[in-house]
Order: C-alpha cells, then sequence, then structure tokens
C-alpha cells in the first residue's frame, strides 16, 4: 500500500496533463505556418519533444494573436507542465499570462519577445536579437556601398506589423543607415513575413518608384516573393535591385547562389533542443536564465554555394 501510494505520488509530481503517463507536457502556442522559416520552427520543436519523452500539445494560430491566447487558456485548463510560445505580436499578453501564473504553470518565450514590464509572467525568452540582425543587414549595405555617391533609394518590405523582429529588425537597420544621407528608405511597409504579399507589395513599390536600388526584406519568403515580382517588371534581382533578407532558409541559399539575393543575415529558428532543455531544468526548480540567445552568422552570396548543402533548414 505505501509503495502504490508513493509510486502513485511520483507520477503526480512528474506533471499533470499527460493523461497520468508521468511524463511532462509541454503546451505550446506556434504562430502559424507563414514561412520556411516558421516550418523549421515548428518541426525543431515537434522533433525535439519527442526525443526528449516529453507529451506536446501543440497549436497552429495562423498569425491571429485571440487564437494563442485562446491556446494558453486551454493548456492552463488541462493543467500542462509548462506553456511554451512566440508571441505573434508583442502586446496583450497580461491578462492571459497572469492566468497561467494563477496556475502556477511557467511559461517560456521561444523566438518572438512581448513589451509587458512585468517579466515575472515568464521563465525566460529563448530566441534571436532581431535589432542586431537589422544592424548587420545595414551594415552589409553600407560596406557594400562605399565609395558610391546617392541617392540609394531603399525600400522595406517589413514582417507582421507589431511583432518584435518587425519592430526590431526595422530599428537596427534605420538606425545604421540613416548615419549616412545618401540612403534613402523610399517606401517601407509590411508583407507580412509571407511570399505572397511580399510579391503584391514589392508590385506597388516598383509600380510607385522611379528607381530603387536596394530591397531589404525582413525575412526570406517576403524577398522570394519580391524577386518574382521584380523579373516579372523586367529587371534582375541582385543587380538591378540589390536584396538584403533574413532568416537564411535553403530557398534563400539557392537565390543566393543564383545571384538573385546578395546577402542573408541568419535567424535560427531550430529553438527546439534549447526548449526542451528548459522545459526539464524549470520543472525541476531549477534556474534558467531569463534571456537565452541563439547564435547565428551572416552569408554572402560567394559563400552561398559552399554553405548550401550544410544548411539544416
Ligand atoms: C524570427 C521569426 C520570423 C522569421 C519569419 O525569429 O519570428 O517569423 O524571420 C517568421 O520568417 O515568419
Amino acid at each position: 500500500m505505501l509503495a502504490a501510494g508513493l509510486l502513485v505520488s511520483l507520477m503526480a509530481a512528474c506533471g499533470g496533463g499527460g493523461g497520468g503517463s508521468g511524463k511532462l507536457t509541454l503546451g505550446f502556442a506556434q504562430v502559424g505556418a507563414e514561412s520556411g522559416w516558421r516550418t523549421a520552427n515548428t518541426k525543431s520543436i515537434q522533433e525535439s519533444a519527442e526525443q526528449a519523452g516529453i507529451n506536446l500539445k501543440f497549436s497552429d494560430a495562423q498569425q491571429k494573436q485571440e487564437n494563442q491566447i485562446k491556446a494558453i487558456r486551454s493548456y492552463i485548463q488541462q493543467k500542462v507542465d509548462v506553456i511554451a510560445f512566440s508571441p505573434v505580436v508583442e502586446s496583450g499578453w497580461d491578462t492571459v499570462l497572469k492566468e497561467a501564473k494563477d496556475a502556477k504553470i511557467p511559461v517560456v518565450l521561444t523566438d518572438r519577445a512581448i513589451d509587458s514590464a512585468d517579466t515575472s509572467l515568464y521563465v525566460s525568452f529563448l530566441g534571436s536579437d532581431f535589432v542586431e540582425e537589422g544592424r548587420r543587414a545595414a551594415d552589409w549595405l553600407v560596406k557594400d556601398s562605399q565609395g558610391k555617391s546617392g541617392p540609394i533609394n531603399i525600400v522595406q518590405l517589413e514582417g507582421t506589423t507589431g511583432s518584435a523582429p518587425a519592430i526590431d529588425r526595422k530599428k537596427g537597420f534605420e538606425e545604421v543607415v540613416s548615419k549616412d544621407p545618401k540612403f534613402k528608405i523610399v517606401a517601407s511597409q509590411t508583407g507580412d513575413f509571407t511570399r505572397a504579399k511580399g510579391k503584391e507589395v514589392m508590385q506597388a513599390f516598383l509600380k510607385a518608384q522611379p528607381k530603387i536600388d536596394v530591397l531589404f526584406a525582413h525575412n526570406d519568403d517576403m524577398a522570394l516573393g519580391a524577386i518574382q515580382a521584380i523579373e516579372e517588371a523586367g529587371k534582375k534581382p541582385g543587380v538591378d535591385i540589390k536584396i538584403i533578407s533574413i532568416d537564411g532558409v535553403k530557398d534563400a541559399f539557392q537565390a543566393m547562389k543564383d545571384g538573385k539575393i546578395n546577402v542573408v543575415v541568419e535567424c535560427n529558428p531550430l529553438l527546439g533542443p534549447q526548449l526542451m532543455d528548459i522545459v526539464k531544468k524549470v520543472t525541476k526548480g531549477e534556474q534558467v536564465p531569463k534571456r537565452i540567445q541563439t547564435q547565428e552568422g551572416v552569408f554572402t552570396q560567394d559563400q552561398a554555394a559552399a554553405a548550401l548543402p550544410n544548411r539544416k533548414y
């Protein structure tokens, strides 16, 4: 009787929401499936949960904040051990995260941050420094434009309005280019991180702007959509209009190899292993760093061919 009682209490301690399997249960509320980056991010989380023996409940919010909030509430009701999510936008999370806190369920932010002043609402934020990614994009342009007089007309395809990557990549890029008046951002609009919208907005830019020298796209999918628009307008992407992009998906490396994208600033989506490590530590009551930053590089056209076979996403 005593042994049985001990076993039951041990299993209970191992985590709720797992249907008594004794396995930890992680509830993950994903942004959507808007880009190659997101697909790779989802795959990394699902495969890592499997490998870590963690029971994963997963939802796709189709880029709608109300769907992410609904999913988080459902995980709270199911009494999962940990909740993790990539906030589609920075604001509007305090209420639901307070509900998770009241339910004593730790929350991990992955990929994107929130702008809440109350940092007790999450135990850790695992993801890139998007401002730095924007700076790196601009640094390449500054170097590439050395010796050239202006104006150098730039169009910017921004990510999802209100999202941390869109806000911060814009901030980092404009912080650098604003130092030299030869750089002119003549148009800037969201393409919502998708190929279709990136193409549509680039078509509008091409119609409205008499001269475009550079496209800065906040992600590869919008850059790849824009390439279609540029070619349909009879111009050479990577030559007539230089293209700077962020993420580093295989299709972008192929486009660099084909001379159509000039530089890609890497943003690593493979966050699954680190997330599972955080989940295990947190449920054991171990301390985890409040901020865990992913390491990433910058790749230019001359490196694309050699790097392509080794790309993992
Ligand atoms: C960045 C991530 C962004 C990618 C896009 O960490 O949130 O969202 O850059 C994705 O490709 O849609």
